[in-house]
């Protein structure tokens, strides 16, 4: 072969992602920042050889912990708005099957990754190696395999030339908005290792262009004729509308037509807070303002949205008898749902296409006037929530929505909050005001809701940004699941905020379990006393408390010693002012220089954010011996008779 050079498979994959390149808008940036990894005997002589030679081409950053590292790439293919993301290495068996929930977070997220686990020899020959399952009946199984079903393309190279179709079939599938999501090319050891005549023209740079989709004219019609007769429309903006960076559209649409917009946990901020048609979170975590709008709304345009049940309150939250959808998409499996109009296209191309198709056509001024005092009146209750603590049974401990008010004035316009699982998700969904007209500003992961995607996510965010202030949020449950990737952050001289609320346990599963008369149990991180978990006392529902049977104390942990030990600078505040002053502190120019900043502070447990008028489906026991469980069943089947199935 003319034309060619000779590199091992893994040399030439290194080269090959160094100078992958996206457009979008005439705007062209690299896509890989780098190379995240963790090494063994799956892939420090391949691709931890080809690293190491390249390291001026793809630059290599150790993580600790593969999960975690998938996590920092979807964090930074967020914040870059799927246009960048990190390639991912790790050795064969356990280190590639902690892989697989970072992938599920990335997939369901529609966020691209590249993950290259190691696997067992193509050759078969020292078989069963090291951390290899034998499957007797199939040899060409692998722990990887675990990753098919939440990849969206996978691949295992078993010989060099095979590299060449996976490696563009892998860009074609990250790049694409529509396929999205992690993308697995499974690497044989031996094969990573092996030379062949690579074409030159492989190593060339390359530029992936992402396409806005047009919508097509027929749905933008059906569409623009169904908003004409609504007499109640109501915009959902979810994260599609952020990722195409639509949200100049969006809000261009709104002033046009005065039909207000309601968001998901992935499209919050899409409007900022301070619009006076913003109606903020709907849904089971929703707004007074927009769960009120949404119940009597007769035509939803979901835009950039894929329903789930936090958004729909599990298909409670649209009451009108007729109500009919509109699902702008890129995706026509979203845009199918809820047997909505499908206009599967780009968010700001439909945006603009459905604009000019209403020419002026907009929401009557009596809704426009509904939406108006409801967010108003909801901006009010959000000032109340955030500056008067809520006193639990603590009573002198500081609420959760008083550190979230306290960290969203310190983000200002420009910080960015990140989050992912326990009660701070909800919490956040309803009081953060957005005010960065990007909707950069919110990072909620509420696709998969994973515990311990918290720090490495925020770690990402801030290598995809770092003129912004990243505020990490997270609760003690979630601290404790990754709380090692705290080490890269410290290795990397990161400079992120960690706002970690000790509550002592799952506030957030204990309410959820007190709800379907479960009291609590199993969400305390308490010793058991006497062979028994400790529970909640809910002879007062109003005012639940610990039913503090005696020897069930909290357990010794001392997480900002855990935080200070891992090399973090830590700060300790007991009260909402010391929380402000040390938030002023980490944020203070030449502050981060360090690297990451802890702030511990311990929240009521009790205090929580009421939820308005929504719903969410857990289904409670049929039978119990518990009167709680009873209770709570009679409840559930009476709140799952406002659950519609959208069929028309
Ligand atoms: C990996 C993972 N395991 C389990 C869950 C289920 N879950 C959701 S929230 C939660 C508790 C979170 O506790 P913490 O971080 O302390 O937040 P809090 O509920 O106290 O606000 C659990 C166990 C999850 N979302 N992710
Ligand atoms: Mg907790």
């Amino acid at each position: 072969m003319t034309n060619a050079q000779t590199l091992t498979v893994a040399q030439a994959l290194v080269r090959f992602l160094a100078v992958q390149e996206v457009e979008r808008d005439g705007a062209r940036q690299r896509f890989f920042a780098g190379c995240l990894g963790i090494f063994g005997h799956g892939n420090v002589a391949g691709l931890g050889q080809a690293l190491a030679q390249h390291q001026d081409l793809l630059p290599y950053h150790p993580a600790r912990n593969e999960q975690a590292m998938v996590h920092i790439a979807a964090g930074y293919a967020r914040q870059r708005n799927r246009l960048g993301t990190w390639a991912c290495t790790t050795s064969v068996g356990p280190g590639a099957t902690n892989l697989v929930t970072g992938a599920a977070l990335a997939t369901i997220n529609r966020l691209p990754v590249l993950l290259l686990p190691g696997d067992t020899f193509a050759t078969r020959y020292p078989h069963p190696v090291l951390q290899q399952l034998e499957v007797p009946h199939d040899a060409t199984v692998s722990v990887n395999d675990c990753l098919r079903p939440v990849s969206r393309y996978y691949e295992r190279v078993e010989r060099p030339e095979q590299l060449i179709p996976a490696a563009l079939e892998a860009m074609r599938v990250l790049t694409d908005p529509a396929e999205t999501g992690a993308v697995t090319l499974a690497m044989p050891e031996d094969v990573q290792a092996e030379a062949f005549a690579v074409p030159a023209a492989f190593l060339e740079p390359r530029t992936w262009t992402v396409y806005r989709q047009p919508p097509a004219p027929e749905a933008v019609r059906a569409a623009a004729a169904l908003l004409r007769g609504a007499r109640k429309p109501l915009i959902v903006a979810g994260g599609g509308v952020i990722y195409s960076e639509a949200t100049a559209a969006l809000r261009a649409f709104v002033d046009a037509t005065g039909i207000p917009v309601a968001e998901t946990q992935a499209g919050r901020g899409a409007l900022v807070s301070d619009h006076p048609l913003s109606l903020g979170a709907v849904g089971a975590t929703g707004t007074a303002a927009a769960n009120a709008l949404a119940r009597e709304a007769d035509v939803v345009i979901g835009i950039g949205t894929r329903w789930s049940d936090f958004t729909t309150a599990s298909k409670s939250a649209f009451q009108d008898p007729g109500v009919r959808f509109v699902n702008v998409n890129v995706t026509g499996f979203d845009a199918a749902k809820h047997s909505g109009v499908p206009v599967v296209a780009d968010a700001r191309e439909a945006l603009s296409a459905l604009g000019a198709a209403l020419s002026g056509h907009g929401a009557p001024e009596e809704w426009r006037a509904r939406a108006r005092a409801a967010s108003g009146a909801w901006a009010e209750e959000v000032a109340r929530l955030v500056s008067v603590p809520t006193a639990g049974d603590a009573g002198e401990l500081p609420s959760q929505a008083q550190v979230i008010g306290a960290i969203n004035d310190a983000a200002g316009e420009t910080g960015v909050v990140v989050c992912a699982a326990g009660s701070a998700p909800g919490d956040l969904h309803k009081l953060w005001r957005a005010r960065d007209p990007a909707g950069k500003g919110y990072h909620v992961e509420y696709g998969y809701s994973c515990m311990g995607y918290e720090i490495p996510g925020g770690m990402g965010v801030k290598l995809a940004a770092p003129d912004r202030q990243v505020f990490v949020l997270i609760g003690d449950g979630s601290y404790l699941m990754l709380p090692g990737e705290l080490v890269t952050a410290v290795a990397e001289r990161i400079p992120i905020t960690i706002v970690l609320v000790d509550n002592h346990g799952y506030a957030s599963i204990g309410a959820l379990s007190r709800s379907v008369g479960s009291a609590g149990f199993g969400t305390h991180y308490r010793y058991a006393a006497n062979g028994s978990l400790p529970v909640d006392d809910e002879t007062d529902p109003t005012r639940p408390r610990l039913a503090q049977p005696a020897g069930s104390d909290v357990l010794p942990i001392d997480l900002a010693a855990n935080a200070e030990s891992l090399g973090a600078r830590v700060i300790r505040a007991a009260t909402i002012d010391q929380l402000r002053a040390a938030l002023a502190e980490a944020s203070a120019p030449g502050a981060g220089a360090r690297g990451p900043t802890v702030v511990c502070i311990e929240t009521d447990r009790y205090a929580g954010v009421p939820s308005y008028d929504s719903w969410w489906d857990v289904p409670v026991a049929e039978t119990s011996t518990q009167e709680t469980v009873r209770v709570a069943r009679a409840e559930y089947e009476r709140n799952a008779t406002a659950q519609r199935q959208f069929l028309e």
